[in-house]
């Protein structure tokens, strides 16, 4: 063994998923050469905390046992300002840039005047990773970080895969903003239905048909629960991911998020992901989380919290917009039962979103677990806030 990691704090209690030296190894070396193609010259920069899997791999094991030059950096993005990030680029003149859409998403509330005002001509190619890159985000990280001159490279893999699964090869595969394109060679991922029928063109379960060097061992100390996790789903050798994914005519694929956040409403599936990306479309909105809330008419009904980019004020009828704008965009059935606006919405220390905790507060249970949320009182101010309105 190499490690054990704790996961999915989003969802329930988390697993301590296990990796070995030589599989991982071997995933986490051919992985960084393939998608960030470094070379002797490169300044690798990935800013994940080294706790999470990112960390382990891409700052830890796989640029190491490449022998790339990093930079390493343990701080806030906004302090002294909100430029440190860009004052880092400049300094060191790093070309490799690898970060979360949650952190693209402040870089865009904070306004571009700071990239603006450094240096960034020393990257050739950026990275993302962590949740599905709305296109907003990705043509934003691309025109004002890239400054239109830099391939962005989405990155899709877990704790449990150990190293990058789907994503471009740089100057190789032709992007497509939002999508992570397709699986990196000799992985082997379909998109399949209930009964594990291959869906050839249109939304799915995200499988993994064949084993790869890094994958997981299993769960520390509950085998059970490795089998039921990710093998018992169906029957042969499939691995379940847990994300829902599209595949369109071309072989990309587009990243739907956990299956589990999939809403239900009226009769339709509608991913949270999908209404996130049309409300964060919207000039005055930073950040969205989406829910689906138990509803006696039409099963789930979306409701919405949002976030507003910076100096943006609320005005009166701005829930009425945000609304309309999301029928725009997808349709009268994603029409959001409630908006409600935040400063901030509860998040792991990866920046994930812990819907699971946005469904207690809008179905006014008690909160489950929180020992992963980054900070307890983002939720506790929304419980008090949500109760206040609804009465
Ligand atoms: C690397 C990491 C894993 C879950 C995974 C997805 C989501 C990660 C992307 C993504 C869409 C991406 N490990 N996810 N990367 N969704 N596009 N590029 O995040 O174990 O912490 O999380 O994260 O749902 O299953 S993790």
């Amino acid at each position: 063994m190499l490690f054990i990691l704790y996961t999915s704090g989003t969802t329930g209690k988390p697993k301590g998923i296990m990796h070995t030296t030589g599989g991982y190894m071997t995933g986490v070396f051919a992985t960084t050469q393939w998608v960030f193609d470094l070379q002797d010259k490169d300044i690798f920069w990935c800013t994940a905390d080294v706790g999470w899997v990112t960390g382990h791999s891409y700052i830890v094991y796989g640029p190491m046992a490449n022998g790339a030059t990093q930079v390493i950096y343990e701080g806030s993005p906004d302090f002294p300002e909100k430029n440190r990030f860009w004052k880092i680029i400049e300094k060191y003149k790093v070309t490799v840039f690898y970060t979360a859409p949650t952190a693209i998403r402040a870089f865009m509330k904070w306004g571009t005047q700071w990239p603006e005002g450094c240096d960034l001509s020393s990257l050739r190619l950026l990275g993302s990773v962590g949740e599905p890159i709305n296109p907003e985000a990705w043509v934003w990280y691309h025109e004002f970080i890239g400054r239109n001159n830099c391939p962005v490279v989405d990155t899709w893999w877990q704790t449990e895969t150990g190293s990058i699964m789907i994503a471009p090869l740089p100057a190789i595969t032709a992007l497509k903003p939002g999508s992570a394109t397709m699986p990196l060679p000799g992985i082997d991922v379909k998109v399949v239905d209930e009964h594990a029928d291959e869906i050839k063109v249109g939304g799915g379960y995200l499988v993994l048909t064949s084993p790869w060097p890094s994958m997981l061992r299993g769960i520390y100390g509950d085998p059970e629960r490795f089998k039921q996790t990710y093998w018992n789903k169906w029957k042969g050798h499939i691995y379940f991911t847990g994300d829902g994914a599209k595949k369109d005519k071309d072989g990309y694929y587009w990243l739907l998020g956990r299956v589990d956040d999939i809403m239900l409403v009226a009769g339709h599936n509608i991913s949270t992901m999908e209404v996130e990306s049309a409300l964060v479309d919207h000039p005055m909105v930073a950040e969205s989380a989406v829910i689906g809330a138990t509803d006696d008419v039409k099963g789930q009904a979306i409701v919405a919290f949002v976030t507003l980019k910076e100096g943006q004020k609320a005005m009166a009828d701005i829930e009425e917009i945000l609304k309309q704008h999301v029928v725009e965009k997808i349709g009268a059935i994603a029409r959001p039962r409630r908006i409600i606006l935040t400063a901030d919405l509860p998040k792991t220390r990866s920046g994930k979103i812990m819907r699971r905790l946005l469904r207690d507060v809008a179905e006014g249970r008690a909160l489950g677990d929180v020992t992963t949320l980054a900070d307890a009182a983002v939720v506790s101010n929304l419980k008090e806030r949500y109760s206040d309105k609804e009465g």
